[in-house]
């Protein structure tokens, strides 16, 4: 455990995590300084942190205030590439992210869950199951509450339940959760990773630290996982789960059940009554058995609480029928492997809306599932004429300048039984604050219909 008292730590990045740490860090006696990019007037902790007496440097980040500190905490948005960090290493100050600062105050055991797509709904069902088993979870992380804010809550959990994203498994050193998940890999924030090599090492860290009697759950249909398997130390209980084959160990699925077979036990959960569909929540709902089996949940609770759970806002969300055409909205399907898995599971003739920020991954993949299921495909964002030229003659595809008129778009070229789906394959910071937004604006407008 780190000694914070008197500690100068910098905190790099004032968004939620940057908040949170800051509250911890003053909490524990550490000579705290923050420093973000914006300038104060849209920094909205500002006056909060002055109130408290913090020093903040905002507008931009000094290097001398990098190379002063003992300590210092990256928020996930800050690439490990800032010029003032890289410097700030070269001369030996520690740089790690919030994710390993909490961990180590943290005495409950710990269930991390990372993956490309399905993180959300992982966690969420997890912590559901967790708590319909009659434990106190926390639930946090990458989903929206970082995990230091757990110590600065007033809540005592008997288990904390993180999802974390490969930037913040980037600066870890020592976090080390009892239970690790791997969903999926497939290429994504390609503008932050110079190569997916690197971005599947940076995922595979969730294992680094695990020890003999802790779980390591992962994804055995996913080749670039299979593939690393031996990146996980032996000593490790291994828990793989499949949805293709059948595993003398692990969690697969067969015949319109999932089978979970360790150490001579094996259970069956029919997923007749599950409310989620598609192959990659059945994957995500494999994952979440294996975790909670692993931590001694038994099967009828786990069962119960998966036949219950609806699924999440934005995550192909049913919105309404207008003239017998399903509006469904996915602004979660923020990369090009989200929305393949969802194109598989795309019955009828579809009108995708897709497009926004671009992460640099290549859209011309996508080509093999649009031809057979999509009839029309608009496109918004800065990423539209990139996916444009990518996919050029597979499809009809329209160019719309607001996602108001690639609705109106849509509505007015569908007919009868089509599917229009919002599932842009890119994030939403061209034109949104966030996925939640583009979603409820695309709700809005489908709303208006
Ligand atoms: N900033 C700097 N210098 C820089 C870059 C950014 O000062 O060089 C500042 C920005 O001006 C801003 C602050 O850093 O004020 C933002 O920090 P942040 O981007 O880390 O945002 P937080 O609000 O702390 O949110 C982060 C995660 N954000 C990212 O990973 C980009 C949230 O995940 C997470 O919910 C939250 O911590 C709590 O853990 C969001 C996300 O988009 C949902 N995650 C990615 C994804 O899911 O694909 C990984």
């Amino acid at each position: 455990m780190i000694n914070l008292k008197s500690t100068k730590v910098l905190v790099v990045g004032l968004g939620r995590t940057g908040y949170a740490t800051v509250r911890f860090l003053v909490d524990r006696g550490a000579r705290v300084t923050v420093t973000d990019i914006k300038p104060a007037s849209s920094i909205e902790c500002f006056d909060d942190l002055k109130g408290m007496g913090i020093s903040v440097e905002c507008g931009g980040h000094n290097i001398e205030t990098f190379l002063s500190s003992d300590l210092i905490i990256v928020s996930p948005g800050v690439i490990p590439g800032l010029p003032a960090l890289e410097k700030a290493r070269e001369h030996g100050v520690e740089t790690i992210s919030e994710i390993e600062l909490a961990s180590g105050f943290i005495d409950r055991p710990i269930l991390a869950v990372t993956g490309t797509n399905g993180k959300t709904t992982t966690t969420t069902l997890l912590g559901k199951v967790l708590s319909a088993a009659g434990r106190k979870v926390f639930v946090c992380g990458n989903i929206g509450v970082p995990l230091v804010e757990y110590l600065v809550s007033d809540k005592v959990a008997d288990d904390i339940v993180v999802e974390v994203s490969s930037f913040q498994l980037e600066g870890i050193r020592r976090f080390r959760p009892n239970v690790a998940v791997l969903l999926n890999i497939t290429s994504d924030h390609l503008d932050r990773y110079p190569t997916i090599e690197e971005y599947c090492t940076a995922k595979f860290k969730i294992f680094k630290n695990q020890k003999a009697g802790d779980l390591a759950i992962f994804n055995y249909d996913d080749q670039m996982i299979r593939s690393r398997i031996q990146m996980i130390e032996e000593h490790v209980r291994m828990m793989p789960f499949s949805i293709s084959r059948v595993l003398d160990e692990g969690v697969y699925y067969s015949d319109g059940e999932i089978i979970y077979s360790c150490n001579g036990v094996r259970e069956s959960y029919p997923t007749t009554n599950f409310k989620l569909s598609g192959s990659h929540n059945l994957e995500n709902i494999m994952a979440v058995i294996a975790a909670a089996r692993g931590c001694g949940i038994p099967r009828d609770k786990i069962l119960d609480a998966v036949n219950d759970f609806n699924g999440l806002p934005h995550r192909m969300e049913a919105i309404r029928k207008v003239d017998d055409v399903l509006y469904f909205n996915d602004s979660k399907g923020t990369n090009i492997g989200a929305l393949i898995r969802i194109l598989e599971s795309m019955g009828g003739p579809t009108i995708l809306i897709a497009g926004g920020k671009d992460k640099g991954g290549d859209y011309t993949i996508l080509k093999e599932h649009i031809i057979d299921r999509v009839k029309l495909l608009i496109l918004i964002g800065e990423a539209r004429d990139k996916i444009k030229n990518a996919l050029q003659g597979c499809v009809e595809i329209k160019l719309a300048d607001t996602l108001e008129e690639a609705v109106r778009i849509a509505s007015s070229r569908s007919t009868q039984g089509d599917t229009v789906l919002l599932s842009p394959a890119c994030s939403s910071f061209d034109m949104f604050k966030n996925f939640e937004e583009r979603g409820e604006e695309f709700k809005r407008l489908v709303g208006r219909l």
